[in-house]
């Protein structure tokens, strides 16, 4: 899996460690984040006096919510006057430079599988595995639970696979032999059916009225397309919810999901990558705001003001999904 290298330099390092250190392992929580947190807490029982996981970000998504609660990750939220209580800090699936709110602090560990941009150098102090071969951080640290003959608990087994198939898309995003490896070794001590549930908790209960709404919404848009139009929602992760629906409808090409967050409207693309939806998001909303994406996902956000008052936002977004071709698409690497 990882070379023999970080192997040894990891069980080197971990048996420099002081007992009475507190360590705080800071995170932007999502499932490889939360699992590989949970895998460092782990490895660091009985090396250090304490670890705890913060979290720099909300959780809203509805997986990641019944992950935390399902696996009783003690997660909190991270807020700079509470580093005074720690003296180490590690960072995994996550580079200090990848947050405003990762700067200013020492890390002493960093974990990761995203690539290292050439002019962000890896701390010289800390131990540091970036390796990008890997389809997910969770991966890393099954191989070095299975190097340090820990076996993991039903949780933090259940936890890592949910990790490696959330960031490997199911091995549909090109996981490797690594991937693969770590997942059959994960499975013989996870707890499937929990998978399963962490799996399908898709959608909140308060989004349910939503979704009647959205059904009556529906209008055929031309390209074997839909348009589903919400009004005021709270988060687009409900819209993301709604989109990913709707690609599961068989002759669906595909769906854009339009809603207002605040003074924003949100519009969220998904294909069946027949088209490139980033290109036809682009092409519909370029000049109002930011749009783009890639080959089956895309998205577009633009200020509500954009639309005028005695026109209705869902009738502005059906009227460009309809008349795309007018206009005139920025080169694709300019888009969002
Ligand atoms: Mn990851």
């Amino acid at each position: 899996m990882t070379g023999g290298d970080d192997v040894t330099r990891f069980k080197q390092w971990r048996g420099g460690l002081c007992k009475t250190d507190r360590w705080c392992v800071l995170i932007n929580a999502d499932p490889d984040a939360l699992a590989s947190a949970m895998a460092l807490k782990r490895i660091l029982l009985n090396h250090a006096h304490s670890m705890e996981i913060l979290r720099i970000n909300e959780v809203t998504r509805p997986d990641n919510l019944a992950m935390i609660r399902d696996l009783r990750i003690p997660v909190k939220p991270w807020a700079p006057e509470k580093s005074a209580a720690f003296s180490h800090f590690a960072i995994v699936d996550s580079q200090p430079h990848h947050n405003g709110l990762f700067e200013g602090i020492s890390f002493s560990l960093i974990v990761d599988h995203h690539s290292l941009p050439p002019e962000h150098a890896q701390p010289s102090e800390a131990f540091c595995c970036i390796r990008p071969e890997f389809g997910s951080t969770s991966t890393i640290m099954a191989h070095f639970l299975h190097s340090l003959r820990i076996r993991p608990t039903t949780r933090l087994a259940t936890a890592l696979l949910y990790g490696i198939r959330t960031d490997t898309a199911t091995f549909e995003r090109g996981g490797s032999d690594k991937d693969l490896r770590a997942w059959q070794w994960l499975f013989r001590f996870a707890d499937l059916n929990l998978l399963r549930r962490i799996i399908r908790s898709e959608y909140l209960r308060e989004w349910l009225p939503a979704f009647s709404q959205a059904f009556r919404s529906l209008k055929d848009c031309r390209g074997g397309g839909v348009y589903v139009s919400l009004h005021h929602v709270k988060s687009a992760d409900l819209l993301v919810g709604i989109a990913d629906f709707f690609t599961k409808v068989q002759d669906l090409r595909w769906v854009a999901v339009s809603g207002i967050v605040d003074k924003t409207v949100v519009v969220v693309f998904r294909g069946d990558g027949g088209r490139d939806i980033g290109r036809l998001a682009d092409a519909c909303f370029y000049d109002v705001g930011t749009a783009g994406g890639h080959r089956m996902m895309g998205r577009a956000e633009f200020p509500l003001a954009v639309v005028p008052v005695d026109v209705k936002p869902a009738d502005f977004i059906f009227l460009r999904l309809q008349n795309r071709k007018l206009r005139h698409p920025r080169p694709r690497d300019q888009s969002a």
